[in-house]
């Protein structure tokens, strides 16, 4: 039998249906900036839903969870990377001295090679997420983000008078988001654990960025290679980490998210993405499906905090389909760090190939290092 309803029906019901999933899978987070007295627990587990969202039960001073959005300009000269913590330095010893929970960091690396970083501290976040994307507003510091709820856009808005930094940071996303060990859209159920108990999400792993910001007189608009992510832990930073080579680049129509890392106990840690044409080629977190290693001077591995910066990294990666790519990038310019080179952030040229083929050169990457063995 043939049910005949007017069409006005069907449209009314698709709303409501539409609506209560929408109820369903909004959710807003409010976290303050005083850190939360006792233990906490932290998601480590994916979802269908909540890629970008909150993933600590609260953050206490031993605990860290923040978002992430970096871009470097196509000539490599400029960026900008825009981080919303919500951690102490009890947890994340790079912070600056400070009683806030949420802190936004901006890191600007200008075209004449000066880089600034400044930190405004929130009265509290307010961070919505609305299925696999999020938006966040740190109280009181005029800065924020918004995402769509597929990840595809992203906005980071500033408008900081007392630092005088005005402005956005626009991100259109041409990379399927994922998880350490897969594509974000295959399953739930996934471990979010990069090594052992600290969480990634990728929900950006390339975009075309645009940046469009007046600091003091200066006034700074670029476009280039941008990407989005959130890190988290129920442990601090230094508890899991010795050492980690992370970073992402553009090249020759490819999208490449590495990430190669040892835990305190020596034993390494990976993860591999490639794309093209918004087509995921590789995405795992099995052991060798990527390796990345210092070249040039200070070649050391693996490294130590006695141990210089490298001249670069070469990136070996295995596709899918049993490829394989070959990258190399250089440590040009130098626009974030900690004393001691403990941490160091770089933006370089990428040059790529695909199975020993022609090398496509003149990408753009951003990357970076963590030391902290002895
Ligand atoms: C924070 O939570 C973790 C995980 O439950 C717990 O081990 C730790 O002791 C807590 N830290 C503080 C300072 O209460
Ligand atoms: C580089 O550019 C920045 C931003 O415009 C400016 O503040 C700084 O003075 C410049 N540095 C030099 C050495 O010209
Ligand atoms: C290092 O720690 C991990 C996680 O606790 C464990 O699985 C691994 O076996 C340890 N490796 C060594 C060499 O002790
Ligand atoms: C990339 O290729 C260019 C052109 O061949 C070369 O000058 C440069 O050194 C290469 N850079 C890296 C990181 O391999
Ligand atoms: C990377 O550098 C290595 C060592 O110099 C070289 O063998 C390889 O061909 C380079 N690959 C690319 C894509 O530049
Ligand atoms: C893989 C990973 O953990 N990535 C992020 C973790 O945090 C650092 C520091 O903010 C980011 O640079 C990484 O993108």
């Amino acid at each position: 039998m043939k049910l005949l309803l007017p069409q006005w029906l069907l449209f009314a019901t698709a709303v409501l249906a539409a609506n209560l999933l929408r109820a369903k899978t909004k959710r807003n987070e409010i976290i303050p900036s005083t850190p939360f007295l006792g233990p906490i627990t932290a998601d480590f587990t994916s979802s269908h839903l909540g890629l970008d969202g909150p993933k600590l039960s609260a953050v206490n001073s031993t605990s860290f969870d923040w978002w992430y959005f970096d871009v470097v300009s196509t000539d490599r000269k400029s960026s900008l990377v825009v981080v919303f913590y919500t951690a102490l330095p009890s947890a994340f010893p790079f912070l600056p001295a400070s009683t806030d929970v949420t802190t936004v960091g901006i890191y600007i690396g200008f075209p004449n090679g000066t880089t600034t970083s400044t930190y405004l501290g929130a009265s509290e976040a307010i961070v919505s997420t609305d299925a696999q994307g999020s938006t966040g507003n740190f109280v009181g510091t005029g800065a924020g983000w918004a995402g769509a709820e597929d990840d595809s856009v992203y906005e980071v808005l500033i408008n900081s008078p007392s630092n005088g930094i005005f402005g956005s940071f626009n991100l259109v996303a041409t990379a399927p988001a994922h998880y350490p060990c897969g594509p974000a859209t295959i399953r739930s159920g996934q471990n979010l654990e990069v090594g052992p108990n600290i969480g990634w999400s990728n929900a950006v792993p390339d975009a075309v960025g645009s940046v469009a910001l007046t600091v003091g007189s200066t006034k700074l608009a670029f476009t280039g290679v941008a990407y989005h992510d959130k890190n988290w832990s129920n442990q601090p930073f230094t508890d899991n980490v010795g050492s980690w080579y992370w970073g992402h680049g553009h090249i020759g129509g490819y999208s490449l998210v590495w990430f190669d890392f040892l835990a305190v106990n020596g034993t390494e840690y990976v993860s591999a993405y490639v794309s093209k044409n918004n087509k995921i080629l590789a995405s795992s977190c099995t052991p060798g499906s990527i390796k990345v290693r210092p070249t040039g001077a200070n070649a050391d591995y693996p490294p130590t905090v006695y141990t210089g910066n490298p001249g670069g990294f070469s990136i070996l990666v295995d596709l899918n389909d049993g490829g394989e790519m070959s990258f190399n990038v250089s440590t040009d310019s130098i626009v974030a760090g900690a004393a001691g080179m403990v941490y160091t952030r770089w933006t370089g040229v990428l040059n790529g190939s695909l199975n020993g083929g022609k090398v496509m050169t003149g990408g753009a990457a951003i990357f970076e290092q963590f030391k902290l063995s002895t």
